[in-house]
């Protein structure tokens, strides 16, 4: 047993001292806006430790969870930088940067996980993940987010009759706040490390997000009702600091894609797991779930925003995706 434990203690201390050991060892800050065990949190670990084994331990990853190196928007910022080295982010605000992105953000454009992986791994994915450099960024990988679901503290949304009116935060997004304006309700775009306040405080009435972040965040303490409206898909995506990027050998790179990748598979894994299972979970905290969602109802009253994007982005880009198998 005592032999056992020295022997033990010698192979972690070895194990600690040949990391140490390692020429030029990096640890990186990786930020992201949810709690350690959300699909953000999962993925991360997933992409440190891949990247730890492929570069023995020269590349380590520190995670700065639950928005302590700010909210979705300036972190990223901080990635152009350099002051941040990687960001697990929502698409939310990544359209500000790169404007393509904002393609993928539109309403009721992804049916379901299959159609959505085919899309972001497949050309189009790329093509996207390949205008970032251009404006100061390095895309590892598309992660997920989820399906958004609406959850407000006032009634119970079944149609977008039911939502007028009502004030609800939306990610500081040009095409979901076109969409929310579009179907009347009042917008307020807002960084995210704001809203539980917002909500507490009855700032807004609402919010919109994947069940896993409704639970990571623990939103349903503030909130009485979930629509279960999936009303937009929300990806995800692993974003690097050219600051990195710009320093690292030609293998390198192949590690940190592949680790990124890694991160990215894990992620989508426990958002999945989440949307699956969560619903039951956030009942039990006593949400009211609000199943029988009119969402043709939703996706005719968006008709102007669809012409909105169409004129923006151009119709045969949004086909495209919409599509593509
Ligand atoms: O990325 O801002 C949002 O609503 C995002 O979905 C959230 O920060 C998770």
């Amino acid at each position: 047993m005592f032999l056992k434990k020295i022997l033990t203690a010698t192979v972690l201390g070895a194990a600690l001292v040949s990391t140490a050991g390692v020429a030029g060892a990096a640890e990186l800050k990786l930020g992201y806006s949810l709690a350690p065990t959300s699909h953000y949190g999962v993925g991360a670990t997933a992409m440190g430790e891949e990247l730890a084994r492929l570069s023995g331990g020269k590349w380590t990853i520190k995670q700065f969870p639950a928005n302590a190196l700010g909210g979705e928007r300036e972190m990223v910022e901080g990635a152009q930088i350099g002051t941040v080295d990687v960001v697990v982010t929502s698409s939310g605000p990544v359209g500000n940067f790169v404007a393509d992105t904002l393609l993928t953000d539109i309403p009721f454009l992804f049916k379901d996980f299959k159609h959505v992986d085919a899309v972001l791994d497949g050309p189009i994915g790329q093509r996207i993940l390949d205008q970032f450099p251009k404006h100061g960024l390095i895309a590892l990988a598309w992660g997920e987010n989820g399906f958004r679901n609406l959850t407000n503290s006032k009634v119970a949304v079944k149609t977008p009759a039911d939502a007028k009116g009502l004030k609800i935060r939306t990610m500081e997004n040009q095409v979901h706040m076109t969409a929310f304006q579009t179907l009347g309700v009042l917008p307020t775009p807002m960084a995210f490390p704001e809203l539980f306040t917002a909500l507490q405080q009855g700032t807004v009435d609402g919010q919109e997000n994947p069940i896993g972040v409704i639970m990571s965040a623990k939103f349903d303490q503030v909130q009485k009702y979930l629509s279960l409206t999936q009303h937009v898909y929300s990806p995800a995506l692993i974003i690097l600091s050219p600051a990195v990027w710009n320093k690292l050998s030609a293998e390198e790179k192949g590690w940190f894609k592949t680790a990124g990748l890694a991160g990215a598979k894990a992620m989508r894994e426990k958002a999945r797991s989440d949307a699956a299972n969560g619903v039951e979970e956030l009942r039990k905290r006593g949400m009211t779930v609000v199943t029988d969602i009119d969402r043709a109802a939703f996706q005719e009253a968006l008709k102007p925003a669809y012409e909105q994007y169409a004129k923006k982005f151009g119709q045969e880009k949004i086909d495209e995706i919409r599509n593509y198998k």
